[in-house]
């Protein structure tokens, strides 16, 4: 394992975006897939295709879903095909309708999940120290339409979940939690995936652990966990007997075989988080105008997400700006979660003026950049990104006239 490097002092020789080489030739993702073991994916797929039982709650799905529990300490888990089916579903099975309240600040699946079902996502400001749902500002948005909250832990720092809990308790409120960025993080010494009513994860291909695809619900609430097992296969309670409105949110044996495979090299992916973070934290180190955020070291967490709070007055170069010089030296860095979910479709229509009852949302959008981490870069790259945004510092005014006259269109990129 490679120790954390010390911060180089020499600059790049000139940046791409001033007519240099870029610094890396193959392109550099936030969100490169963690991987376990090749072999041992293998033999369980090999394993798959010699029984023929490809899906509907085959062996490899419960045995994922047992370890899940097991990990987190909860009584049920239910995969799904992915996050967002699972918030749905969830969502649904807990009978919430009229208004829900939501961050702003989030992936746009947490909103969309409410609205798929006509149900109305309230968008609430955000605590800029934590960046996660403010709840003074959630109780303020309660209205006798409200019939719940989903916090989400934003970058894998828990929600404030006993100010929510309190909160949902005195008004007779839903509590749940989307828990995608949060697989292996504590609130308290206590796993998350076990607050509220429930939690989702993702098992997304970016994601800490991944299923390629996939998701899961997490309850204590074994008449919940029921409703939402039956829900998740079209409401089929047996052979021909359906008896609620259902889905299809299975996840199947290919997907959980390479959960319970990525399970296994858990701690190593871990393990490379951690030193990326402690290398991003010894490179950027000094740097004014650039924040790091901080994991709270007493709890558990995956150190998945490397974010940045770009202040433009003292960097002297805006996040748009930074993002743009990083994106031609081929570093895909991300602006999470911009513009806000308030801001995009059908929302932005919906609630034009939303924007002003979200100022910290709005501010926050506007700084946050994040950095490319995981298990498939280690401390070379890092030095290298953190070399590039030093320099880019040093040389602000060329960077904003070179900005100014040929800016990079920031487009997905395919394989
Ligand atoms: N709630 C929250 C709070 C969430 O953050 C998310 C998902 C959800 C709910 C819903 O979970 P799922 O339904 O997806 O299970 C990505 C992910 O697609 C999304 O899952 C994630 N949050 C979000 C934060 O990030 P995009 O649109 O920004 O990026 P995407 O999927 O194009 O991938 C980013 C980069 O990762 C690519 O540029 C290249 C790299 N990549 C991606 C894939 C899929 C790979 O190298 N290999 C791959 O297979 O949303």
């Amino acid at each position: 394992m490679s120790t954390i490097q010390k911060p180089s002092t020499h600059p790049l020789p000139a940046l791409a975006i001033l007519g240099g080489a870029p610094a890396f030739s193959e392109l550099l993702h936030v969100g490169r897939p963690n991987l376990g073991s090749r072999e041992k994916l293998h033999q369980r797929v090999n394993r798959i295709l010699d029984r023929k039982w490809l899906t509907n709650n085959g062996p490899m799905v419960r045995e994922f879903e047992q370890k899940i529990a097991n990990f987190v300490g909860v009584k049920h888990c239910i995969a799904m095909c992915n996050a967002t089916v699972a918030l749905e579903i969830a969502i649904r099975a807990a009978g919430l309708r009229g208004e829900v309240i939501v961050p702003s600040y989030t992936f746009i699946a947490t909103a969309h999940a409410l609205q798929w079902q006509e149900i109305t996502p309230v968008f609430c400001d955000l605590d800029p120290l934590t960046h996660n749902l403010d709840p003074a500002k959630a109780e303020a948005l309660i209205t006798p339409r409200t019939t719940g909250v989903i916090g989400v832990h934003v970058w894998g720092r828990p929600c404030p979940i006993d100010e929510l809990t309190a909160l949902c308790h005195e008004r007779k409120l839903t509590l749940m939690f989307d828990a995608a960025h949060a697989l292996g993080c504590s609130y308290k010494g206590r796993m998350i995936g076990g607050f509220g009513l429930a939690e989702i994860l993702s098992f997304h291909a970016t994601k800490f652990l991944n299923t390629f695809e996939g998701g899961a619900v997490l309850t204590n609430d074994a008449e919940l966990a029921k409703k939402i097992r039956l829900m998740k296969n079209f409401g089929f309670a047996g052979y021909d007997n359906v008896i609620y409105i259902g889905t299809n949110g299975k996840m199947t044996e290919v997907c959980a075989a390479m959960g319970l495979t990525n399970l296994e090299s858990l701690d190593e992916f871990l393990a490379a988080n951690q030193r990326n973070y402690h290398c991003y934290q010894a490179c950027l180190q000094g740097m004014d105008g650039l924040s790091l955020i901080q994991y709270d070291a007493g709890e558990r967490c995956n150190y998945q997400y490397i974010v940045v709070e770009v202040d433009e007055r003292r960097l002297g170069l805006s996040r748009d700006q930074l993002v743009a010089t990083l994106y031609v030296e081929n570093v895909l860095a991300r602006k999470y979660f911009w513009p806000g979910c308030h801001r995009m479709q059908p929302y932005g229509s919906y609630f034009p003026h939303a924007g002003l009852l979200l100022p910290e949302t709005e501010k926050l959008g506007a700084r946050i950049i994040v950095l490319p981490t995981g298990t498939a870069i280690g401390p070379a790259e890092i030095n290298t990104i953190c070399r590039i945004i030093r320099t880019a510092v040093a040389h602000r005014e060329a960077v904003c006239e070179a900005l100014a006259t040929h800016a990079p269109v920031l487009r997905p990129v395919l394989p």
